[in-house]
């Protein structure tokens, strides 16, 4: 298949971007029989042979045809190679495509070298204009999306076969699945520039680039899996009504939807068709073969929705890097209909017809495939299917509307959030649950009672070491500094910074608990007349712009208590580099972690005698039953606190003691005696494991201070 697809000035080089291309679909037909490609599995799908002629035609009736005295290679080919360009008279219909046994299939591999001897004829005979060289790429491009739709044809081919048919030993795809990262990203939106804006090959539905105002919102880094998609089932999801649209609803009712395109349950579980032949779901791979309806439908049972076609070019335009499977895995739904931006037009002469006359009751989709030949996919692009359709490969990425900065509650859209995490990881194997769900007003209470413990010593050791280094610290944070604090809880150690620092403008407290941190924020701000305190209620993960009016001072980050040992290694690095961009130049960064040490040490802390840390780990139950309306039996789950030494890090677990089923939201979780939830990791660090995780997120190591055992450790970072 192709690298690029750009013509260039060369002749030299557009010929061999030119075979390059072209070699790419018999590549994929080569192994397949006759029969293979000349059969129609449905009217939506096409032929093998079909694409291997139509593909060339192309560049014959949309290049070739306009040279004067041009003689077609055969022209009755013209009609039945025809899609449906009204402008080029009649062709046979679609559903009929799969009844023309002539020409054979070595004819049609003929009429394809003949057409490309003739287009590389063309190209020597000398510079083309701009128009042509367009439609010479055009010619390409074309040509790459039939040999998508070759394939995505195929499968639908081999889906209908008792035999379920592998097409091929693997599919042929062009990289492998990216690894799922987990959580999302929040976007300010405002008025955002979308469309293609000049540079390179674009299809003329891509533009004219336009402005759009986006509220904020948030995208997940991640496609939504099949273990997510099994979960919606699990939970009837095909069998309620009120998660459905109205027309999607009846497609379920007519088509009888219970599971994604080509999925089947035997008694080995569910499998799916690939073109590899027959195969297990695989949990962890997203979910591909859904039409829109089911996407949406997902959605609102997730408490979420897709997001706009503006809103995923925004999203994959401005932070490409935080996105999993962007591209070259499912193209993704978006809630947009197919329409023309402002100021469309289409292409002039024969090639109108290519996009403009679809823009009616379609929806858009973005990214790539797995199937979609590499440089082919752009952050512009604009696919579109009717909204039945499950063949081609499709799947979906959730959004979410997240509140403007200053808003103080998290509401009903955090409870769905609860919801949806906890089921997703309680569908996993092992089962785990995010640590950021302990924190109801119970459970920061309960934190607070272990800073307090005589086992929990990270509190009271990073408070003595930090009152150590604070004056000398602070005396670099310069006049009107504004200091950010991440996970600030009661803001107690925020006190020992604010007491050395007296200058500072403004403190930012940051907090997914919003009891904790508003009950905080007005106790600093009694105690510190003169600073202006902005709390902001939210999960750090998704970082919102720093609020208006704390002054024009330097940003210094604030994340003591080793809470960032509660993230997972690749959240740390995002975070810190989000953290950082929030920040901006000239930023500081007080982090705090705890060390590696003798592991009694760290158990003791993690399983305290009076019980405090058990109470804190299984009151995410307590919170799950009144929030959720789960059914846990709290006292059939113990706390577990183990040193695990292969990723440094101590791990919290709540055991289950009898096999048991647990409903929540009217979906049963099986528990097996002896099984637990992975509620917590608190990973404990080396001076040598900060600088690397500092020098990851863009930070330069400016101080490193370690207090007396059991020691912890404070770092001072600069952007
Ligand atoms: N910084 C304090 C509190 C640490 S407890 C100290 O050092 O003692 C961890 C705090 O982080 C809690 O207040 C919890 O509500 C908050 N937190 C945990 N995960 C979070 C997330 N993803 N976003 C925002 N706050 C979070
Ligand atoms: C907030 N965080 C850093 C604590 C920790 O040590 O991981 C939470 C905690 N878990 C059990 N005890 C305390």
């Amino acid at each position: 298949m192709v690298a690029s697809t750009k013509a260039s000035a060369s002749p030299g080089a557009m010929c061999e971007a030119f075979r390059r291309v072209r070699s790419a679909m018999p590549a994929l037909a080569w192994g397949l029989s006759a029969e293979d490609l000349a059969a129609q599995s449905m009217p939506d799908c096409s032929p093998g042979k079909w694409h291997l002629a139509h593909s060339s035609w192309f560049f014959e009736a949309m290049i070739l045809a306009a040279e004067p005295g041009y003689d077609p290679v055969d022209p009755r080919f013209q009609i039945l190679f025809n899609s449906y360009y009204e402008a080029l008279g009649e062709r046979v219909e679609r559903r009929e495509r799969g009844l023309m046994t002539r020409p054979s299939l070595n004819e049609v591999l003929e009429y394809r070298r003949e057409v490309d001897r003739r287009i590389e004829a063309w190209l020597e005979r000398g510079p083309l204009e701009a128009r042509q060289s367009y439609l010479f790429t055009l010619g390409l491009q074309h040509d790459q999306q039939h040999q998508e739709l070759f394939l995505m044809d195929l499968l639908n081919l081999m889906g209908r076969s008792p035999l379920d048919p592998a097409a091929y030993d693997e599919e042929p795809r062009w990289s492998p699945a990216q690894r799922p990262r987990g959580g999302s990203t929040r976007f300010e939106g405002g008025l955002a520039r979308i469309g293609h804006d000049g540079g390179g090959f674009a299809f003329d539905n891509e533009g004219p680039a336009h402005r759009q105002w986006l509220e904020p919102y948030g995208m997940d880094h991640d496609l939504v899996s099949n273990a997510d998609w099994i979960a919606f089932m699990e939970n009837g999801g095909y069998a309620r009504p009120e998660l459905w649209l109205s027309d999607g609803w009846a497609a379920v009712k007519a088509e009888g939807w219970t599971a994604p395109l080509y999925w089947r349950l035997d008694e080995t579980g569910w499998t799916t068709m690939t073109l590899a032949g027959r195969r297990p779901v695989d949990r962890d791979a997203p979910v591909r073969h859904v039409s829109f309806y089911e996407a949406d439908a997902y959605a609102r049972w997730a408490g979420r929705r897709l997001p706009t076609e503006a809103e995923w070019e925004h999203a994959v335009r401005c932070r490409p890097e935080v996105f999993s499977n962007a591209f070259g895995e499912v193209w993704q739904w978006t809630s947009s209909a197919y329409t023309p931006y402002r100021g469309f037009r289409p292409t002039e002469g024969t090639a109108s017809e290519y996009n403009g006359k679809f823009m009616a009751n379609q929806m858009v989709s973005r990214g790539s495939s797995w199937a979609t030949p590499e440089g082919h996919g752009r952050a512009s692009y604009r696919n579109f299917f009717y909204p039945h359709q499950r063949w081609a490969f499709m799947g979906l990425r959730l959004a979410s509307d997240l509140p403007a900065p200053d808003a103080r509650g998290m509401g009903e859209a955090e409870t769905a959030r609860f919801r949806r995490d906890l089921l997703a990881g309680l569908g996993r194997s092992p089962k785990v649950a995010s640590p950021k769900w302990f924190y109801d007003a119970e459970g920061s209470r309960l934190f607070e009672e272990i800073t307090r413990l005589p086992e929990y010593y990270p509190t009271r050791q990073e408070a003595a070491l930090l009152r150590e280094v604070a004056p000398a610290w602070a005396a670099r944070f310069g006049p009107g500094a504004a200091l950010v604090e991440f996970g600030s809880g009661a803001s107690e150690k925020t006190r020992i910074v604010l007491d050395a620092a007296p200058d500072l403008a403004a403190y930012v407290p940051i907090d997914i608990s919003a009891d904790a941190l508003n009950a905080a924020a007005r106790s600093i701000d009694r105690s510190y007349p003169g600073l202006r305190v902005a709390p902001l209620v939210g999960d750090f993960l998704h970082l919102a712009a720093l609020p208006d009016g704390i002054g024009d001072g330097r940003r210094v980050g604030f994340f003591p208590g080793s809470t960032i040992g509660n993230l997972e290694p690749a959240e740390a690095v995002a975070f810190l580099s989000a953290a950082r961009r929030q920040l901006g130049e000239g930023a500081l960064f007080i982090l705090g972690v705890d060390l590696v040490k003798d592991p009694e040490v760290l158990v003791a802390a993690y399983d305290d005698a009076a019980g405090v840390t058990a109470a804190f780990n299984r009151n995410l139950l307590v919170r799950a039953n009144r929030e959720l309306r789960a059914g846990f039996d709290i006292d059939s789950f113990v706390h577990r606190a183990v040193w695990n030494g292969d990723a440094s890090r101590m791990e919290m677990h709540l055991k289950a003691v009898q096999d048991m089923e647990v409903e929540i939201d009217g979906r049963l979780i099986t528990f097996t005696r002896g099984e637990t939830i992975h509620t917590e990791s608190s990973r404990k660090f080396t001076e040598g494991s900060i600088r690397e995780l500092a020098a990851a997120s863009g930070w330069t190591v400016a101080a490193f201070e370690t207090g007396p055992e059991p020691s912890v450790a404070l770092a001072l970072l600069e952007a």
